[in-house]
């Protein structure tokens, strides 16, 4: 397969070429695209230097699959110049996810939606990814009624502008603020714009995402996303209300069936999902699975994902291949 990575450079884009190799995925060629600013440079592939191009000679190269991770704009004017070229984007940026005729997929919940006529195919939001991992197995068995989701972001969720002002931050200097405020040392309940209702955008794609994913509508959740200053990975509070009660040792079991998902939930011996730790890995760590006492039919759980992996390439790179392995995508 001839695979573009629009983005190549960023934060996503560096892990989802670093995956593309870890995964032995099927690249016959590489074409990595970035800004202007970073035409003529190279990047690293499986050992060899290989030029960064403009998305331009990009569309020309008729690639098979191109991922995108380069931001809203860009995917919005490029995206359908690359699908008329016959080429299957799967796009990581918030552009195309809410649009009725795009899917927004993630592999282990709803892939079997696809079909070879999908050239654009949204990768949903890092925080929604894995939320919706945790939910699925335990909206299948009890219903689920409400979430209230608080999350934990890492400042590699905005991207490598954001890591170079907490870094510079820790030195001491004076960086860039890609944050309206200093980020070392704080926590900000602000993850992307301010929409009018008073939710952040970040918020807003918690609640209607989840939604698209699990196909259903009625299902309530309100979001408080908050930046933090961390970099292995975003952690999420997460409060359940079923329909129907529930049993904790069947929900640790359910947890721990799910692939996918590694249950760390040991208070006796202090375990329990951290960014830390899932920092590099490609699984949604779940934990703090207890009862909420205040409610019937409601239980608290923590998750934790490394969000530029599976909340992001490593996702997208989930869905190439399941294109691949259906036979829904062909070389072009
Ligand atoms: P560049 O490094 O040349 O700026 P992040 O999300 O980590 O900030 O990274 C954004 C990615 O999107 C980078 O690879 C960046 O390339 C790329 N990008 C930004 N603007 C454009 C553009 N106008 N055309 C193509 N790629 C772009
Ligand atoms: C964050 N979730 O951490 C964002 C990053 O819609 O894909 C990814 C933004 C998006 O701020």
């Amino acid at each position: 397969m001839k695979v573009a990575v629009v983005g190549a450079t960023g934060m996503v884009g560096k892990i989802m070429l670093q995956i593309l190799e870890e995964r032995n995925f099927p690249v016959t060629e590489l074409i990595p695209v970035a800004s202007e600013r970073s035409v003529g440079n190279t990047i690293d592939f499986k050992g060899e230097k290989v030029a960064i191009v403009s998305l331009e000679d990009a569309i020309d190269a008729k690639c098979d699959i191109a991922l995108f991770s380069a931001g809203g704009s860009i995917s919005l004017e490029y995206a359908p110049k690359f699908a008329a070229q016959g080429t299957t984007v799967i796009d990581n940026s918030s552009a195309w996810r809410m649009d009725e005729n795009i899917k927004l997929v993630v592999p282990e919940i709803n892939a079997s939606q696809l079909t070879a006529e999908d050239k654009i195919i949204a990768n949903p939001n890092c925080s929604t990814i894995q939320l919706v991992m945790a939910l699925k197995p335990l909206h299948d068995k009890y219903k689920i009624k409400r979430v209230i989701v608080s999350t934990y972001q890492s400042v590699t969720g905005t991207g490598k502008e954001a890591v170079e002002q907490l870094e510079g931050e820790i030195r001491n200097e004076k960086p860039n603020m890609v944050y309206p405020y200093q980020i070392f040392k704080n926590a900000l309940p602000h993850c992307d714009v301010f929409e009018d209702n008073g939710y952040t955008k970040e918020e807003m794609k918690l609640t209607n995402e989840t939604k698209k994913i699990l196909s259903d509508d009625t299902i309530q959740l309100t979001a408080t996303a908050v930046r933090v200053p961390v970099q292995g990975g975003h952690s999420e509070s997460v409060n359940i209300e079923f329909e129907n009660d529930f049993d904790l040792k069947e929900v640790r079991q359910l947890m721990h069936n799910t692939p996918g998902i590694v249950l760390k939930d040991n208070p006796d011996t202090q375990i329990y999902p951290m960014p830390l730790y899932s920092e590099g890995k490609d699984d949604v760590f779940v934990g703090r699975i207890r009862r909420d006492f205040s409610q019937e039919n409601t239980m608290n759980m923590w998750i934790v994902a490394d969000n530029l992996r599976k909340g992001a390439a490593t996702n997208t790179i989930q869905i190439a291949e399941y294109l691949i392995a259906n036979g829904l995508i062909k070389q072009n």
